[in-house]
């Protein structure tokens, strides 16, 4: 039996590190379209994408989001995947509006959670109109589980309001924040376990948990998130050098694995997202 190949995702830039703290933080949009172009030559398939102001303050403006999501496409052959997390700070509204920016994916975090100091807030109904939305618009979600719960929450909506744009489930489990489920294998095997009938799945640890993330999420199958919105280190000691340092060793492990990387294409194909 042939195995499947790694999906690579690489998620840039985040809402959470301050340029003036990591001088190399992908803000600009020259700045992101470089990343991604070295992503994508390294083998990744989809880019995780929040954008900055002209201060490099996390920004859901929706012009640059528009601007940024043409350049990606212009630029790469990546998945392009914008975040409605945003930051912490952000309205419902703003989240909400990002989708008119017409990506091909975009995230939906499936409820509230403590992070770190701050509030990660994601009320159902909020959820639900996330979901609807993007539905409207022919745009793939990404479900964020950052608990085991919202694993149930998953469920639930997709119960009440049936499969998403491509008929595809795609979960990303994002593993290690602060406040929410520990970034270890007992954990993301648990977390298996509650995984919607059919549903693919990446797996991303933040910091430290990145490692034995990625290890054990390749061991069962699944796809990997790395970047610098959740690792700021590439091993004890070593910062990370750009974004392409991640995704390459993510390649490399993929390969060592027997699950080598998936074209932009594949991606497509695989999370139901149309050409
Ligand atoms: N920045 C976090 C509060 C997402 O992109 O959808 C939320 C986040 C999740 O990064
Ligand atoms: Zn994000």
């Amino acid at each position: 039996m042939s195995r499947p190949g790694t999906l690579l995702t690489v998620a840039p830039t985040g809402a959470e590190h301050a340029k003036s703290d990591v001088p190399h933080l992908p803000v600009t949009l020259p700045e992101l379209v470089e990343t991604a172009r070295d992503c994508e030559q390294v083998g990744a398939a989809m880019v995780h994408v929040h954008i900055r102001d002209d201060d490099a303050r996390p920004s859901l403006d929706l012009g640059r989001l528009k601007d940024t999501v043409q350049a990606l496409r212009t630029e790469t052959n990546l998945v392009v995947q914008l975040s409605t997390g945003g930051s912490v700070h952000d309205p419902e509204a703003d989240r909400l509006r990002a989708l008119d920016a017409l990506p091909d994916s975009a995230s939906c975090t499936m409820g509230t959670i403590n992070f770190g100091d701050e509030v990660f807030l994601n009320r159902w109904e909020f959820v639900v109109s996330l979901h609807l939305a993007m539905r409207e618009r022919g745009i793939v979600p990404e479900y964020e589980i950052f608990d085991l719960g919202h694993l149930a929450a998953l469920r639930r909506l997709l119960d009440r309001h049936g499969l998403p744009a491509g008929g595809r489930v795609h979960v990303d489990l994002v593993m290690g924040v602060p406040g929410g489920m520990p970034g270890d294998a007992e954990t993301l095997t648990a977390a298996l376990r509650l995984l919607p009938e059919g549903a693919t799945f990446s797996a991303t640890g933040i910091g430290r948990t990145s490692l034995p993330v990625m290890f054990t999420a390749l061991g069962a199958g699944g796809h990997l998130r790395v970047g610098m919105e959740d690792t700021l280190s590439y091993a004890q000691g070593q910062p990370v050098r750009d974004n392409a340092q991640l995704v390459a060793r993510a390649a490399g492990l993929a390969r060592i694995a027997q699950r080598p990387p998936l074209s932009p294409a594949d991606a497509r194909a695989l999370l139901g997202v149309r050409d």
